[in-house]
């Protein structure tokens, strides 16, 4: 639990020292703990701050009373704790935040002053004790103001604090590892930028290949194999709801394992309202199987020219934000369909695209690399994947127009989804509840090459636009994508540069189908933004992460049903600012794709092709193949992930064995 007093200011008439203390609040008891870290031992490193509970409190409070003989006399400079010989100079934020002043360690004082009032309710005896320096006014004069902060405190803060954790989690669509700006993206993506400067970046968090594997991952906290419908898991939702959260999924559903068309599907798995689209993709302009709680909702753009998706998916959510009552904790699930083809976007915000991608893909790969060594998202000697076999070099490239054309409308798709983003925070904001929410934004799964064909049919296209036109399906490089009358996807080339650095796309177990993005911001708990992480997560940590945060227990039993135990692990010790313990093993396996990663090794491979084996560690972008070299390692992994595969597949849905 944390203590929150609000800034005060204080003079002592005693010394005729201005003593400010700035905003007496964990965080400032934090930032002197290097001094006090050392004595009791905390595990305070500079550019892993943590937050201080009760206990650590206490020892600091009892450290202070141990030493405040030789430390707490504000006359006797050399008596006391230098604090700057601890102040890490190496980190910019913490030397900052450093009580500049003389009478820094009051600040300790000042916090302990207000947790012996809290927790003993005798404080007048410690405080004569230990505020000898201080004339009896001074010490009245404190103990008044304390008390009344205090008194204030515990009548404004004290219901946020026992307040549950509302969860956002916010899932785009086939989008690279280097699409967003944090990531070392041209696109602009301010509000997920901001979210970023707030909290973690992860750059070696995993979804699988594919939509839907990934949703079943996330939802359920188990791999996509042991069946989304396999009556052995809960969802976020159903675990949520149980705890009194008001659970709203918006936008895409898409699991796999289940009638692609059901409009009730959220609603049979734990989620109190549901706004958007049952199916994998559709037009933005006119999303067939829209429904709002298991109703039709197609009426929304068929009465409404302006209807464009992305806006409905944020408008819903703020709506639900909004409607939901204060003392009621939220669970907030957005799926986005940006940027899943087709390549659908307004035109405002393709106009603001223009000429941005006619330096090519080529140049833009180099570029995002570069960014992406500046800002920390891969290590320095990060190499660049060669150019995919299907993409021609851009100087050779006969369509460029048509091909700028594409990835600006890919970009616009982006743009419009952040600025969704944006009115999402702000709704949080004005509910006043931010501070107390845990956000995730990730990426289902990386960049996609599929080049839309002019044959291909599906349940999401539509016959024609709304007033009637024809729609011209498929990558034609004589219509320029964007508008409703067109079907088209970005292609090879621009997928390549999406997944920068890495090789391959969506559908393929390589580092560029699998390698997201994972933005998590979180105010309670991350106070220094800004950070990135290198640990080694996958989409199905989710569920641990988000139950841990909002004080749930993961179930045995759901609705009389038997629960298996989650495959994922919490990630809220990385949030934290720690060294979570890793997955033993991990494993992949959809589409075209097969995985298996065991601490710095990978070993993955393609359809029918031979295993290849990684150095995951020292060579993430995948290029050199030792399975030769390791034929050993290779075959102990091959082995495992027979082992998983076969285990798994017992436990798939239809199969009575092993169902109670
Ligand atoms: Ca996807």
């Amino acid at each position: 639990m944390r203590y929150e007093i609000p800034n005060m200011r204080y003079t002592s008439r005693y010394t005729r020292n201005k003593f400010e203390i700035r905003s007496t609040t964990v965080e400032n008891v934090r930032q002197i703990t290097p001094f006090y870290a050392k004595q009791t031992q905390f595990q305070v490193r500079p550019n892993k701050p943590k937050l201080l509970y009760d206990k650590e409190l206490r020892k600091i409070g009892q450290l202070v009373t141990q030493t405040k003989q030789s430390q707490f006399k504000p006359n006797k400079a050399k008596n006391k704790p230098n604090l700057s010989q601890n102040k890490p100079n190496s980190n910019p934020i913490k030397a900052n935040c450093l009580p500049p002043f003389k009478g820094a360690n009051l600040l300790v004082f000042a916090r302990k002053t207000v947790y012996t009032l809290r927790e003993r309710r005798t404080p007048a005896k410690y405080l004569w004790r230990t505020t000898s320096m201080f004339t009896r006014r001074d010490f009245l004069k404190m103990t008044g103001i304390s008390t009344a902060i205090l008194m204030a405190s515990r009548l404004t803060k004290a219901s946020d604090r026992h307040r549950p954790t509302n969860i956002v989690i916010i899932i785009g669509d086939d989008i690279g590892f280097s699409d967003l700006g944090c990531y070392g993206g041209e696109i602009q993506t301010p509000n997920i930028d901001r979210i970023a400067a707030k909290g973690i970046r992860f750059t070696q968090f995993h979804s699988e290949s594919m939509c839907a594997p990934t949703r079943v991952a996330l939802l359920t906290g188990q791999y996509h194999i042991r069946g989304y419908n396999s009556g052995r898991n809960v969802t976020i939702a159903e675990a949520l709801s149980k705890a009194g959260y008001r659970t709203c999924a918006v936008g895409k559903w898409h699991n796999a394992g289940e009638p692609i068309l059901n409009r009730k599907a959220p609603l049979e798995r734990g989620f109190d309202n549901f706004f958007g689209t049952p199916q994998g993709c559709g037009s933005f302009f006119a999303p067939l199987t829209l429904s709002r709680d298991g109703k039709p909702a197609e009426d929304q753009w068929k009465k409404n020219k302006d209807f464009y998706y992305t806006d409905a998916i944020s408008d819903n959510a703020v709506r639900y934000i909004k409607e939901t009552p204060k003392e009621t904790p939220l669970f907030l699930y957005t799926a986005y369909t940006a940027a899943h083809w087709p390549l659908h976007a307004l035109p405002e915000d393709i106009e603001k695209q223009k000429g941005r991608y006619a330096m090519g893909w080529d140049r833009v790969r180099q570029q995002r690399l570069q960014r992406m060594k500046k800002i920390g998202i891969v290590k320095q000697d990060t190499p660049l994947s060669p150019r995919h076999p299907n993409v021609p070099a851009w100087k050779d490239e006969k369509h460029k127009q048509w091909q700028q054309r594409r990835m600006e409308v890919y970009a616009a798709q982006i743009t419009r989804m952040d600025k969704g983003i944006g009115q999402i925070l702000k709704a949080l904001k004005e509910t006043n509840r931010l501070q107390n929410t845990l956000i995730m934004v990730l990426v289902d799964n990386g960049g996609c090459h599929v080049e839309y064909k002019q044959s291909r049919t599906g349940s999401f296209l539509n016959k024609q636009t709304r007033d009637g036109r024809e729609i011209k399906t498929g990558n034609r490089p004589d219509v320029m994508p964007g508008a409703e009358d067109t079907w088209q996807s970005y292609g090879y080339g621009w997928a390549n540069a999406s997944n920068t650095p890495f090789r391959m796309f969506k559908q393929y177990d390589h580092e560029g189908g699998i390698c997201v993005p994972l933005i998590v911001q979180w105010p309670k708990v991350i106070s220094h933004g800004g950070q990135i992480t290198r640990q080694v997560c996958h989409v199905m940590d989710i569920l641990p992460t988000v139950i841990e945060a909002a004080g749930v227990k993961y179930p045995e039993t759901f609705h009389s049903r038997q629960v298996d135990p989650a495959d994922g692990k919490s990630m809220v010790p990385i949030l934290r600012g720690q060294k979570r313990k890793n997955h033993e093993v991990l494993f992949w396996k959809f589409s075209h794709g097969c995985a298996v990663r065991q601490g710095k090794w990978k070993l993955v491979r393609m359809d029918k092709e031979p295993w290849e084996l990684y150095d995951i560690e020292a060579d993430h972008v995948e290029l050199t193949n030792l399975s030769r070299k390791s034929p050993e390692k290779a075959a102990q992994l091959a082995a495992l992930w027979e082992k998983w595969n076969k285990s798994s597949a017992s436990k798939k849905p239809g199969e009575k064995k092993n169902r109670k």
